[in-house]
């Protein structure tokens, strides 16, 4: 238990720091409006903030698209800002984690400019240049090289007359794929990694960490519904990402891990790919975040194609994942981030039990074995956007499956309407609720995105302000991680597999057992354990660590609507 690493006991929080706090009324986050809220953090008493990039940036994708990885974008403050909330998180014991986006630059960054520049550049290999098919013209429908599509719609590959070539962009046409087959690429990464930590940040979050590796033939995917065809198995966990993320380790991370977290965003991950990045032996990453329970609510459309949750294939998924990596390597648990819904609306009720059911999906998670991710707004319980007007959206991604599916007449509007509000990005991106004046305290300016209008009800004054809320009640769960090392460390048992409303599970260590129990819906149920964990004299389940409800727990085996409750074994 002692020789556990730090991270097991801790909690990180996500800063999306366009939609945090702005400091200056130009009605986007900044880091001075970050440093102003940093007593937040504190009072919640996280470990460890990831802050998502800051980075200079044309910002095409909030940016995800950088064009200086050694400078922040003005829109964001300057590197002293970012000094000074280094320090002011480290005064009050919490690690900054920053964003690493190497999978691709923008196509602004001066290596893809030089690369771009000629076909003879000396950065030309830096990226993935091709020819149009043979036989095709450049431009000419089905010329690109492969028939991938991009996880923002469209091809793949962006032609260039200049050079009459086409580039790779598994993202948007403004983020070029760099080639991590050159091993110049692959310094100037890990250099820009090393000034970083020399300046005194404690790790990365690495995004799309898994699809740096391509299989250099290219070859084409499945064709999916339209002219399109699913790479993904083609620079998914590919060939050489292992070799690449061994050599990250010994070049950047190499006696100095012991203090840092690191954690690789791998969209598409199999369990048994986890296992290693995440062994320890291997030297890769402390951790993954993997997209399985994400995606269950996804019909056969894709995440615009949205259909409800079944709670047996969420236990079914995190219980693979919890014995997947119960020997070897490391959970990410997570429900929210920049690119998800808001679990409160999505898994819950953000109507009549929003309160309540906020409080149980954060139980349920929290007590699960790795560690938990608490994404800006989750602890107040901040709900989905509900836009109803397509103009008020303003993620890349959305407005770009608008256009296409529009162009190829594959949904109506009102199909697409109901997909964005269900899974569309900008569900998490609407502004952090800070009180009930008019922009929520997010700005005195106009936001670059709306409040959501229930900031009156829900923002994190008044949540601060009573003892009942999703904030104290996730304060209470952080706590509970760091005092008690059966949550950071023990065993994980599911109990009632096949039970569509109860989710419950038991965490055990050197004698010591801990009981979860939460009622995933609006109706009081009986639970029954049977042989699994026995009664006490009161006929109950034990002592009550934690429960989701003011009076504890009112009745010993019935949870009310929602209802979330911890035992310990007496
Ligand atoms: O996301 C990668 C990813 O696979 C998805 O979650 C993606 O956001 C999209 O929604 C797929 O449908 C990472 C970042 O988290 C995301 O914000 C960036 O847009 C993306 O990489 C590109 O850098």
């Amino acid at each position: 238990v002692e020789d556990a690493p730090w991270w097991t006991r801790a909690t990180v929080y996500q800063i999306y720091p366009r939609s945090f706090q702005d400091s200056d009324g130009d009605g986007i986050g900044d880091l001075r409006g970050i440093l102003s809220r940093v007593d937040h953090l504190a009072a919640l008493g996280v470990d460890v903030v990831w802050l998502s990039p800051v980075y200079r940036s044309p910002q095409d994708d909030n940016g995800y698209d950088i064009s200086d990885y050694q400078d922040v974008d003005p829109s964001f403050g300057t590197l002293a800002d970012l000094d000074a909330l280094i320090v002011a998180l480290h005064e009050r014991g919490m690690r900054l984690v920053m964003d690493l986006v190497v999978n691709h630059t923008s196509d602004e960054h001066p290596w893809f400019v030089e690369s771009r520049s000629s076909a003879g550049s000396p950065k030309r290999d830096w990226y993935w240049w091709r020819p149009p098919r043979e036989g095709t013209a450049l431009g000419d429908p089905g010329a690109e090289p492969t028939n991938w599509h991009s996880f923002f719609s469209g091809s793949t590959w962006e032609p260039d007359a200049a050079t009459g070539e086409y580039y790779l962009h598994l993202f948007s046409r403004k983020q070029p794929d760099l080639n991590w087959e050159n091993p110049e690429v692959r310094q100037a990464v890990y250099a820009m990694m090393r000034w970083w930590l020399d300046r005194g940040v404690d790790g990365f979050r690495m995004d799309v960490i898994n699809l740096i590796s391509k299989d250099t033939t290219l070859p084409d995917g499945p064709v999916l519904a339209g002219v399109w065809g699913d790479g993904s198995g083609h620079y998914t966990d590919g060939p050489r990402v292992h070799e690449y993320l061994q050599e990250m380790h010994r070049e950047v991370f190499a006696g100095r891990d012991a203090a840092l977290l690191t954690v690789g965003e791998t969209p598409g991950v199999t369990l048994d790919e986890a296992v290693l990045y995440t062994d320890p032996a291997r030297r890769e990453v402390d951790m993954v975040f993997q997209f399985e329970h994400v995606g269950l609510d996804h019909g056969p459309g894709g995440k615009f194609d949205p259909r409800p949750l079944r709670l047996t294939d969420l236990k079914a998924t995190f219980g693979r994942w919890q014995a997947g990596l119960a020997e070897v390597g490391w959970n990410s648990l997570y429900w929210d981030n920049h690119d998800q819904p808001r679990v409160v609306s999505r898994f819950g009720d953000d109507g009549r039990y929003r309160r309540e059911s906020a409080k149980a999906l954060a139980t349920l998670l929290h007590l699960h074995r790795g560690t938990p991710y608490v994404y800006q707004g989750e602890e107040l319980g901040m709900t989905n956007a509900h836009f109803t007007r397509f103009d008020q959206y303003r993620d890349i991604e959305s407005l770009r499956h608008v256009a296409q599916a529009r162009a190829l007449g594959t949904a109506t509007d009102e199909q697409l309407l109901a997909g964005l509000a269900a899974h569309g990005r900008d569900n998490a991106r609407t502004p952090v609720q800070w009180d009930a004046t008019p922009h929520a305290g997010f700005t005195t300016g106009t936001p670059w995105l709306a409040v959501n209008p229930n900031h009156v009800e829900v923002n994190a004054e008044a949540e601060r302000a009573d003892p009942d809320s999703v904030f104290h009640h996730h304060r209470r769960l952080i706590a509970l991680r760091h005092e008690d090392p059966v949550v950071a460390l023990g065993d994980f048992t599911m109990l009632l597999p096949q039970d569509e409303q109860v989710y419950a599970f038991t965490r055990s260590l050197d004698g010591e057992a801990l009981l979860v129990v939460v009622n995933v819906s609006g109706e009081a149920r009986d639970v029954d354990l049977a042989d699994a964990w026995a009664l006490d004299g009161d006929g109950g389940w034990g002592p009550l660590v934690l429960g989701s409800y003011p009076d504890g727990a009112a009745s010993p085996t019935t949870l009310r609507p929602w209802e979330a409750r911890v035992h310990r074994r007496g």
